[in-house]
């Protein structure tokens, strides 16, 4: 096959220093950064359905981008000529990894028969592809918001026959996740919320997405499944409730309906903005419930209110990002997944290496400057000398379950007042960030 990007050889490191807007400034992927090399510490993914089925069509134009390889057609052998381009693409980026819905890498058919047999013929050529290359699946998903039948969601929607049509399907993408290799499997809501509450039994409605993840749970034991679940929290957007609607909220679901045990989160930075939370808040959440999975990079525009998934470039975000993911424990079967679009304006090719080269730049210098941080060590002392009054007398007997409130009552009527507070130093703390940015 002709090369889709002839004029584009696999991006280098080239330093901080290179002026080369197709060479990579930070991400050295070989580099050694706290006991592993960065490539592990990201462990990046190309996300399919922006990258390579985005189209540039908004609410007020169509597409605009251009893709020469893309003949146009809803054929199999374009989609399989499609993966070979992504895969060139990829290898020449250097992303270890990629993510796909079923139905972007695949036409769907008349019938769920023949959306099977599409996504069968593709998969063996992706199969193919990560075999040649060495580039691997971070995780696969199920597409159950596109099609009409999902218009009132898939595990939620009020016709238990859209209930099986979405259960087949995430079985089919299952399978295929697994022959792949697939180091995961995300659930991400789609249409699962509503639009108004006149219509909506919610307990009815939130018990059956319940049912259908527990289809998920035992069908994953069935066939041998080891990739790790994730759930991708989402406010708004398609719906203007989803249940799923940020970290604390999946995280209560899944506890009630018995799901945790199999499920981590997959976070999403624009999410985090939509649901009112910076990338940092979702990221504490999920980490002090041991459930911080892998995360869909990507960044929001402060003045737009909706989901413009768009590369990150902020230093400050990857690197509270990187402080939170090394504060628990790294990524293990996650990754940093680019769940973001170039803009509608950047249509040419080359732009898909500019956006991805900028990102993974991005999360270069946030992971530096987390673990510089984290070395210097003068951060987290700070926070253990902030609740150093529960390492030892009352604070630890209150902390080891072995107080009462009489027993709280007479220490304090003793004391006759609370020791004095110290200063909370944001600024100070603040200061202390921007020295290492
Ligand atoms: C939608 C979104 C999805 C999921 C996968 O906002 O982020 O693309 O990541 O379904
Ligand atoms: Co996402």
């Amino acid at each position: 096959m002709k090369a889709a990007f002839p004029d584009i050889a696999r991006i280098q490191y080239e330093g901080p220093r290179s002026r080369n807007p197709l060479a990579f400034k930070h991400y050295n992927a070989d580099e050694i950064i706290a006991g592993k090399p960065m490539r592990d510490h990201l462990r990046f993914a190309v996300v399919y359905w922006h990258t390579f089925r985005g189209t540039g069509s908004d609410p007020f134009g169509v597409g605009t981008m251009q893709r020469p390889w893309d003949d146009g057609s809803n054929s199999v052998s374009n989609a399989q000529k499609r993966a070979r381009v992504a895969f060139e693409f990829m290898e020449k980026l250097g992303a270890p990894f990629y993510c796909w819905h079923d139905r972007d890498v695949a036409p769907e058919g008349k019938t769920l028969a023949q959306s099977n047999q599409n996504f069968d013929a593709v998969a063996r050529v992706l199969k193919e592809e990560q075999q040649r290359s060495g580039i691997k699946l971070l995780w696969g998903t199920a597409n159950l918001f596109s099609n009409p039948r999902f218009v009132h969601g898939a595990g939620t929607s009020c016709n238990a026959d859209v209930f099986a049509f979405a259960a087949a399907q995430i079985k089919q993408a299952m399978e295929v996740t697994h022959e792949l290799g697939g180091a995961g499997y995300t659930f991400w809501g789609g249409r699962e919320g509503y639009m108004t509450l006149l219509n909506t039994d919610m307990k009815r409605e939130l018990e059956h997405l319940a049912r259908l993840l527990h289809l998920a749970v035992d069908y994953k034991k069935q066939i041998g499944f080891k990739g790790q679940f994730y759930i991708e929290p989402k406010p708004k957007e398609p719906t203007k409730h989803q249940y799923d609607s940020d970290a604390a909220a999946c995280l209560n679901f899944l506890r009630q309906y018995d799901l945790l045990p199999h499920f981590k989160l997959n976070l999403e930075t624009n999410h985090a903005t939509l649901a009112g939370h910076s990338m940092q808040h979702e990221l504490e959440v999920a980490g002090a419930a041991g459930a911080l999975g892998s995360i869909d990079a990507n960044t929001g525009d402060e003045l737009l209110g909706w989901d413009t998934d768009q590369f990150p470039t902020n230093i400050y975000l990857t690197t509270y990002t990187m402080l939170a993911i090394l504060k628990y424990g790294g990524l293990t079967t996650g990754g940093v997944n680019f769940d973001a679009k170039v803009r509608r304006e950047s249509f040419e090719p080359v732009d898909l290496f500019h956006a991805h080269i900028g990102g993974m730049d991005a999360f270069a210098r946030g992971l530096k400057i987390a673990v510089a941080i984290r070395k210097d060590g003068r951060l987290a002392e700070f926070v253990k000398q902030r609740y150093a009054s529960w390492d030892s007398g009352i604070g630890a007997r209150i902390e080891s379950g072995k107080t009462t409130l009489p027993e709280l009552e007479r220490y304090i009527l003793k004391q006759g007042e609370a020791a004095p507070n110290v200063s909370g130093r944001q600024e100070f703390l603040e200061n202390l960030i921007n020295e290492f940015i």
